[in-house]
C-alpha cells in the first residue's frame, strides 16, 4: 500500500499537481518551524547570498528569500525532508527505490516579497544541457512542497496551471524580477493552491507554476524537498550533502 492512489498518481502526470492534506501534524509542523526560525536568526547580516553552516542564504532587496539545502545548518529539516511519508511519495511517483535528493530549501515569502514569475522547474535542473536527462521519459522529477503557514489568496499562494505538463519542457523565457508571458499556456488557467500547515502538494518538472508577491503582514512560508531520478542529474547543487543518492522506503 502506497501514500498515494492509482488516480492521484495519473493526476501528477495528467493534470500535473496534487495536493495531499494532513500530512504532518500541528507539533511537527511547529518543529520545522523552529528550525526554519532559527535559519532567519542565522541569516543576520547577509546582505545577498551567502554560505553559512553549510546552507546557502540568499536575500533579495533587504528580504531573506530562500535558504537552499536547509538541512545543513537546521538537521530537523533534512529529517524532515527524508522523512517516510515524502520518500513514500517519491518512490511511488518515480517508480524508483532510490533517488538523489537535490532540493532541501526554505522559501520564506516574508511580507512584500517572495515573487516567482511562471515557469517549469525542468529549467532550474538544467534541461537541454549536459547537467540534466529526462531518463525515465516522465520527468524524472518530483517536487514535494510542505505548506508551514497557510496559503492564503493574499499571501502570495502557489498558483498552477492544469496540464501544462503535457508537451514536457516548453523553454519558457526566465526573469526572476518579471512575470514571464508566453503563447506556450494560458496564466488565465492557474490554480490556486490553497494550503494548510502540514498539507503537500507534488509536481512535476513540466508543470508551470509561479506565485505572485507576499500582500499579507505574515511571512508565507514553505518547506521544498526536490527528488530526482538516478542518474536523471549531474550538476552539483549548494549545500554540503546536496545531492545525495538515498534510498526510498515505503510507508507500511
Ligand atoms: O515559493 C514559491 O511560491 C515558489 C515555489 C517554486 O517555484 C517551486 O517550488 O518550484
Amino acid at each position: 500500500m502506497g501514500m498515494v492512489s492509482s488516480e492521484q498518481i495519473f493526476d501528477f502526470y495528467n493534470r500535473g499537481y496534487i495536493i495531499l492534506r494532513d500530512i504532518f501534524s500541528v507539533g511537527e509542523i511547529e518543529e520545522m518551524r523552529a528550525g526554519i526560525d532559527r535559519l532567519q536568526q542565522m541569516s543576520q547580516g547577509i546582505e545577498t547570498e551567502k554560505m553559512r553552516n553549510g546552507s546557502k542564504f540568499v536575500v533579495q532587496n533587504g528580504l531573506l528569500e530562500r535558504v537552499v539545502w536547509a538541512g545543513a545548518a537546521e538537521p530537523v529539516l533534512l529529517k524532515y525532508g527524508r522523512d517516510l511519508r515524502l520518500s513514500s511519495l517519491a518512490r511511488q511517483i518515480l517508480e524508483s527505490d532510490q533517488a538523489n535528493h537535490l532540493i532541501n530549501q526554505v522559501h520564506f515569502k516574508l511580507p512584500g516579497g517572495g515573487f516567482y514569475p511562471w515557469h517549469q522547474d525542468s529549467a532550474h535542473r538544467g534541461y537541454g544541457t549536459s547537467d540534466w536527462l529526462d531518463v525515465n521519459g516522465k520527468g524524472s522529477y518530483v517536487q514535494i512542497v510542505t505548506a508551514i503557514d497557510e496559503a492564503t489568496m493574499e499571501n502570495g499562494p502557489l498558483l498552477f496551471i492544469p496540464f501544462s505538463c503535457g508537451s514536457g519542457h516548453l523553454s519558457l523565457p526566465y526573469d526572476k524580477n518579471r512575470q514571464t508571458f508566453s503563447e506556450k499556456f494560458n496564466s488565465a488557467d492557474a490554480v490556486t493552491a490553497l494550503m494548510q500547515p502540514g498539507d503537500v502538494a507534488l509536481f512535476g518538472p513540466y508543470t508551470v507554476h509561479g506565485s505572485e508577491t507576499n500582500n499579507s503582514d505574515k511571512p508565507r512560508r514553505i518547506f521544498i524537498n526536490g527528488y530526482a531520478f538516478p542518474e536523471a542529474n549531474k550538476k552539483v547543487y549548494p549545500g554540503e550533502g546536496a545531492g545525495e543518492l538515498v534510498k526510498l522506503v515505503q510507508n507500511q
